[in-house]
């Protein structure tokens, strides 16, 4: 694959969706030599008796078509069921240092791990391990500890709920609660945030919402690329005239006009349907500021007598209304227009849509929750929609849209760092031992036990931490010191390579391929974003006969570590069904008759209670919530700050780069690049196609700088810029996050042009 392809800017001027994502599916197939296993793949995806999308959380419509699946999911798809293959040849062939000199793009297009290998120091190169031997070194280390919180045990969200279940209860009956998780970086405001307010963590909609909803919002979310199915949702509720509501600092384009790209005749007449009703154009941190704008404006109209709150609904379920209409008053609308960038007309037009919907849906992602005040901001979202009562009825509710396809299932049973005690004591009485009581780390805190020396060891279930995480070079240097470090992944990426003095790669099953035990063939389970849960069968027999279930995985290593475990390991690699009857019993609650409910080949819903209007808080009320002020990161007092957005292209899957270009936003062949509104760059003297560096504003005397990266014009809100994740994450402090729910604040970094060092790469910028 050559990596070398001159880099192009050219604006996109289609619709989203339509004949450019057919056209990709197609392409990313032929790439991947899968164009009739992937087609076949393809025919299998989110069907009952079918396997789950590998990519998004976004639920499965209550209808199905023939074809359920979008140009982003058949990616993922292409790219686990690739013909490229990782051998211990290819291992033979290159050593660590060698390969830490290619790009991501490189390691992932070298294809799907085959057999499990260990890190050889003499050689600096990966060799053929046993699985035997690999779980004896897991088992070594582990029993080597001097105390059981000396290990880190990272989740990432495909992971499925059979898995995890297992996973929680080996790292308690070891000793301790360490769970990094992916959705420390990802949802976890949501997690921290909401129940406060609502009794729960989760989303509040199911997609038939959707059908009678009067108004949606779409807050801080790139949907065409990253949920693509939900514009389906869009559309229809576009061809039912409902208001949609962006606000974001960059105009997505899915988001302005969007082609269905299963709809035949969209497509046969170029038709395209317009999505937003209203964009508005955020500053960068400036939604508080609008939502305290928008509240503003409802008591403004009671005050003159009009009837816009839901009283019954506050009366009989809230608590603490005054306090957060005495806050919301006291705040200018000079600050609010200023903090937000957004005129006061055109708050008052939204909250006018607002006030005039009787169901309304609010969907959010990463914009909003990458803040320093992640959690607190998604309180003021839920006080937005307690005012009116959207909980509980139809049309109406919150709708985090979650990232990984498992991450809301994982942490539902039991990755969870902070886990209660009632939930503790379950497990006691289920498994007969005594779990560790104190709260474990999440991925920041796990970083920093690392750089500290008193982690040793790290345990990947899927993911690429090291790439995920912030501060990257610190990270790297951190993750160094560890004694052992093990990777349970699919393909090849930095993570085996930013590796501790022992360490392992170990290949997996893929949500796509077959699990087969002595019990005969098993299926796992997945919860979406809507609290559905689903059976997941994979159709591909596996890439080859030496990489294992997940599961298998765990009891195996549980085995190796815990020789006089409580737990019947060796039973639940080959039967999944016991998995899921232990669930059962830890979670009564929601997951009463598991085995029995999964034999609907649809699923099953899992207890959500704001929708039956009970509230899980300890007063027993929903409860409205005071935050005081406009800001929703640390103010830097420098006219030169930019605030930068690290975000996705169209083109990656998180730390996956399936290739350089950016087809919706007009880039090509690089990731370099930083999104810039035009009279910002003005101001800096600066030229579009410029190539510049850009630094942090740090106070702990670390320079944190990225060089190489080439300014283009886009119609981003003023002071606010963009570029990708992965390659952006050395400028992102490891302490630059939420203290709820630590999640970095990746969407607001603040930074300074400043001149480049390196030689300018060729660009070429077609009007
Ligand atoms: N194809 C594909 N699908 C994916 C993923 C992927 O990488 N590729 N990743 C998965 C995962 S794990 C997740 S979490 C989700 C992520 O899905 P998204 O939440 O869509 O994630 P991002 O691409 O990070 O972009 C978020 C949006 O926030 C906007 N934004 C930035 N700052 C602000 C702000 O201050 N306020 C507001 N209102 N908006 C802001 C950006 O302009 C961007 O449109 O997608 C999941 N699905
Ligand atoms: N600056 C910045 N940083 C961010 C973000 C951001 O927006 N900006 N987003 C954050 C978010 S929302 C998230 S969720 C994290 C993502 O962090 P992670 O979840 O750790 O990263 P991924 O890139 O999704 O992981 C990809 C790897 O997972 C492995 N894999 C794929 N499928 C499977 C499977 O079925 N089983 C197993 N065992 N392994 C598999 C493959 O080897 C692949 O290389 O990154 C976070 N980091
Ligand atoms: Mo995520």
């Amino acid at each position: 694959m050559s990596e070398e392809k001159d880099a192009e800017f050219k604006p996109y001027h289609h619709p989203a969706g339509g004949w450019g994502a057919a056209g990709a599916t197609a392409k990313v197939l032929m790439e991947q030599s899968v164009l009739v296993k992937g087609s076949r793949g393809l025919l299998a995806m989110n069907q009952p008796g079918g396997f789950k999308c590998p990519s998004c959380a976004f639920p499965d419509p209550d209808h199905h078509k023939k074809l359920e699946f979008c140009e982003n999911g058949a990616k993922a798809l292409a790219h686990e069921a690739t013909k490229a293959r990782v051998t211990r040849e290819f291992f033979a062939q290159h050593t660590v240092a060698e390969l830490m000199e290619r790009s991501d793009y490189w390691l992932e297009m070298q294809g799907r791990l085959t057999e499990p290998m260990r890190y050889d120091e003499a050689t600096d190169k990966y060799v053929p391990v046993t699985w035997d031997d690999a779980f004896a070194l897991i088992g070594k280390h582990l029993q080597a500890l001097e105390s059981p919180h000396q290990a880190e045990f990272y989740t990432s969200g495909r992971t499925a709920n059979e898995t995890a279940f297992l996973y929680s209860i080996f790292v308690r009956e070891f000793g301790t609660n360490n769970f990094p998780d992916c959705s420390n970086m990802c949802h976890e405001p949501t997690s921290r945030g909401l129940p406060s307010s609502i009794g729960i963590g989760k989303g509040t909609i199911v997609m038939a919402d959707f059908e009678h909803a009067e108004a949606i919002f779409v807050i801080g979310q790139n949907t065409g690329t990253n949920s693509p199915r939900m514009m389906t949702n869009l559309v229809e509720a576009r061809k039912r005239g409902i208001p949609i509501v962006l606000i974001n600092p960059m105009p997505e384009r899915a988001l302005i006009r969007f082609t269905e790209p299963q709809d035949i005749l969209q497509m046969g007449t170029f038709g395209s349907t317009a999505i937003s009703s209203e964009f508005v154009h955020v500053r960068i941190g400036g939604d508080l500021a609008i939502f305290k704008g928008m509240m503003r404006v409802l008591f403004e109209a009671e005050e003159r007598g009009e009837k816009v709150l839901d009283h019954d609904f506050i009366a009989e379920h809230t608590v603490g209304l005054e306090a957060v209409r005495a806050d919301v008053m006291s705040v200018s609308w000079e600050d609010i227009t200023r903090i937000s960038g957004i005129s006061e007309e055109q708050i008052r037009r939204i909250a006018g849509i607002y006030a005039k919907s009787n169901a309304t849906i609010i969907c959010y992602g990463m914009g909003l929750t990458q803040h320093q005040e992640g959690s607190h901001l998604l309180q003021q979202l839920a006080n937005l929609l307690l005012l009116k009562g959207n909980f509980g009825k139809k049309g109406a509710g919150i709708a985090p849209i979650r990232g990984h396809s498992n991450v809301q299932g994982d942490r539902t049973v039991g990755i969870d760092e902070k886990p209660t005690q009632a939930y503790l004591d379950r497990v006691r009485d289920v498994f007969g031992f005594e779990p560790p009581r104190e709260h474990g780390h999440h991925v920041v805190e796990a970083v920093d036990a690392m750089e500290k020396g008193t982690a040793k060891v790290f345990f990947a279930m899927g993911g690429n931490f090291v790439r995920a995480i912030p501060d990257t070079e610190r990270s790297y240097a951190a993750m160094g010191r560890l004694n052992l470090t093990v990777n349970v992944t699919t393909k090849l990426n930095r993570g085996h390579l930013v590796h501790g003095k022992d360490a392992l790669i170990l290949p997996v099953v893929s949500r796509s391929e077959i699990i087969r035990t002595s019990k005969g063939e098993q299926f796992v389970t997945i919860e979406d974003a809507m609290a559905n849960v689903s059976a997941s069968r994979g159709v591909f027999e596996p890439v080859s006969p030496d990489v294992k279930p997940e599961t298998e995985i765990i009891c195996r290593m549980a085995m190796a570590t815990l020789p006089h475990s409580k737990v019947l390991w060796a039973d639940y690699i080959e039967d999944y069904a016991p998995i899921r009857d232990k669930i059962s019993q830890v979670y009564p609650e929601i997951y009463k008759d598991f085995s029995e409910k999964i034999k609907n080949p649809r699923g099953f819903h899992l207890d959500i209670p704001p929708r039956r209007r009970v509230w899980k808080t300890p007063n027993g009320k929903a409860n409205f919530i005071v935050m005081p002020g406009l800001d929703v990161d640390d103010v830097v007092n420098d006219p030169a700050m930019l605030r930068l957005a690290t975000i996705r292209s169209h083109d990656q899957y998180n730390t996956t780069i399936y290739s350089n270009s950016d087809r919706y936003r007009g880039v090509y062949n690089t990731r370099l690049v930083i999104f810039m509104n035009k009279e910002d760059r003005e101001e800096r003297g600066l030229e579009n196609g410029d190539v510049i560096g850009l630094e942090t504003y740090s106070d702990d005397g670390r320079r944190r700088y990225v060089d190489g990266l080439t300014i283009l014009d886009y119609p981003m809100s003023r002071g606010s810029i963009a570029g990708y994740y992965p390659e952006l994450n050395p400028l992102l402090p490891l302490d630059f996050y939420d203290e709820v729910s630590g999640t970095p604040a990746a969407k607001a970094i603040p930074v300074k042009v400043v001149p480049s060092v390196a030689s300018a790469a060729p660009v070429r910028i077609a009007g």
